[in-house]
């Protein structure tokens, strides 16, 4: 009797965990509209949190940085596929702006590389749901 609640215990952590993988939250974070711009809101503490962001091409992005440590690893944001190297000072919040004119990836790193994060640029008019 035991063994067989143990097995259905088993089973139902097993359905909940795939349907959580398929339906629960999704990784990347919608930049929030605010007007023409996108915003988006990074805490930078031994990471990028949300690591992945998703934009609409076309529109411009506004990252803000809010570095909550200090220390040299990320003391610089860079975009290199946009030529950016933005300083963040510690315990400041500091804002990056661009505008992707077409879809696709741009990953953004610490000055060493070593901190990675992820900017999905959707194509114009893709539905946000
Ligand atoms: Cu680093």
């Amino acid at each position: 009797m035991v063994g067989n609640i143990t097995v259905l215990v088993i089973a139902l952590a097993i359905s909940v965990g795939i349907l959580w993988y398929f339906f629960g939250p999704r990784k990347a974070e919608q930049a929030n509209r605010e007007g023409a711009l996108q915003v988006a809101h990074i805490v930078v503490k031994g990471g990028y949190s949300p690591q992945e962001i998703e934009v609409e091409a076309g529109s411009p992005v506004r990252l803000q940085f809010d570095r909550q440590e200090d220390g040299e690893c990320s003391s610089h944001v860079v975009f290199s596929d946009l030529g950016i190297d933005q300083t963040l000072p510690a315990f400041e919040t500091t804002t990056v702006e661009f505008t992707p004119e077409q879809p696709g990836d741009l990953p953004y790193a610490c000055g060493m590389n070593m901190l990675h994060g992820m900017v999905h640029v959707l194509p114009k008019g893709t539905e946000r749901t």
